[in-house]
């Protein structure tokens, strides 16, 4: 039984398309003063810049919504907010009646699954009145329970953040974390300009506070964490591992094991959706060709494995002219990791994704998954 690569690799962009537009959708109220920078956080986190090229409409007088097609993201920006008692009231209601609309909905596609309180560190205090404000919208989510997440904006002096992240956890808000960011490098002096940090951080947060359901939506959607990537990444790789080993330890017969292949190619369609890059066929026949392809058309057939096996002693067995689980296992480990690794050059711009098609590209994932074959051979 052979494995067209073409076909697979055709197979492969449709289950990434297919993967994306099933996405559950993530919706998130970022709510805080004019200017404290509630815009350029959400477009230097999420993919899309969607307050700028994505299109808004009005959900109440506070409440904007904001959305972009094929992105699997809803941004609620309060707009106006301003510290007279009776509009911070009206925005507090209105952010409980969005909160309360999505919860009727019973659709996990509805609900609102985080908010943002903003404050600019900047102003170098917080007002009494918005301690308040948070503390009353802290109280009234005691049972819709929606991370409540402070993002100290413009955080460009570490100190005053430090500080006025005391001065809050202080005041025993129910929240779920404070966070100071600098969303984009902050020009302080002619030869000063304090570098962009804290996304990452953000993220983190993120990961930790929402669902299981939305992970592989905040892994697409977020372009600043690399580690939460990689760490949701490997979960695939260790589930498909899990299945190319069978439940048993019995071997697999090379007529079945096209079989393993459906397994690996799900786990790059994984990889690749939770990266969200842009991959396109040639780098998918690239990197199938490079790692368990052989020079013809056949993926993990048995001159492949023979030859894996031949040049990587350890790595498992080939007899009777079948392929053991723990071969099987290493192998598609090895694959996910070196997809991983190359996947990650282009996160940190270190190749472009371009690059991963070309002779260079072919060579380095290559070498990625010998040396993966080298370090899982006889666990
Ligand atoms: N350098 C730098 N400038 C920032 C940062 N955050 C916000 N700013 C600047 O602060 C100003 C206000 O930022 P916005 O993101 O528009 O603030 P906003 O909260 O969306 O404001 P409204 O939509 O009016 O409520 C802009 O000029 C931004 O460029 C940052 O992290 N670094
Ligand atoms: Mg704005």
């Amino acid at each position: 039984m052979d494995i067209n690569l073409e076909k697979a690799a055709g197979d492969v962009i449709k289950e990434i398309a297919e993967k994306i537009k099933n996405l559950n959708k993530l919706n998130i109220i970022v709510a805080g003063k004019t200017g404290v920078g509630k815009s350029t956080l959400i477009n230097t986190v999420f993919r899309g810049e969607m307050t700028t090229t994505g299109i808004g409409k009005p959900v109440t007088t506070h409440i904007q919504e904001y959305t972009k097609k094929d992105i699997p993201l809803k941004i609620y920006d309060t707009r106006g907010f301003e510290l007279k008692q009776e509009v911070q009231d009206q925005v507090k209601k209105e952010i409980w009646d969005t909160i309360n609309a999505g919860l009727a909905s019973k659709n996990i596609n509805e609900a609102i699954h985080c908010i943002w309180y903003c404050i600019n560190t900047a102003s170098q205090r917080v007002d009494p009145e918005e301690i308040n404000w948070i503390r009353e919208l802290s109280e009234e989510n005691k049972i819709a329970k929606v991370p409540i997440i402070i993002v100290l904006t413009q955080s460009f002096s570490k100190k005053n953040a430090e500080q006025m992240k005391n001065v809050l956890l202080e005041e025993n808000l129910n929240i779920a974390q404070i966070v100071p960011v600098l969303a984009v490098d902050y020009e302080i002096s002619d030869d000063y300009t304090a570098p962009a940090y804290g996304l990452d951080n953000l993220i983190q947060v993120m990961g930790e506070a929402l669902p299981d359901e939305l992970m592989d939506t905040l892994s697409y959607l977020q372009i600043v964490n690399l580690e939460e990537k990689k760490k949701h990444a490997r979960k695939a790789v260790v589930a498909a591992t899990i299945a190319a080993a069978g439940e048993g330890a019995a071997p697999i017969p090379f007529s079945d094991s096209f079989l393993l292949i459906p397994t690996q190619l799900g786990m790059i369609v994984s990889i690749t959706v939770i990266f969200g890059f842009d991959v396109n066929k040639s780098i998918l026949i690239a990197l199938l060709s490079s790692t368990i392809g052989s020079g013809g058309a056949t993926l993990l057939g048995k001159t492949v494995v023979t030859n894996l096996v031949k040049m990587i002693p350890g790595i498992g067995t080939v007899a009777g002219g079948a392929i053991s689980a723990s071969t099987a296992s290493v192998i598609t480990a090895a694959l996910g990791e070196a997809y991983i690794q190359i996947l990650s050059l282009v996160f940190k711009g270190e190749m472009s994704l371009e690059e991963l098609s070309s002779k260079k590209g072919k060579e380095m994932m290559s070498s990625f998954f010998i040396d993966e074959l080298k370090k899982g051979k006889g666990k």
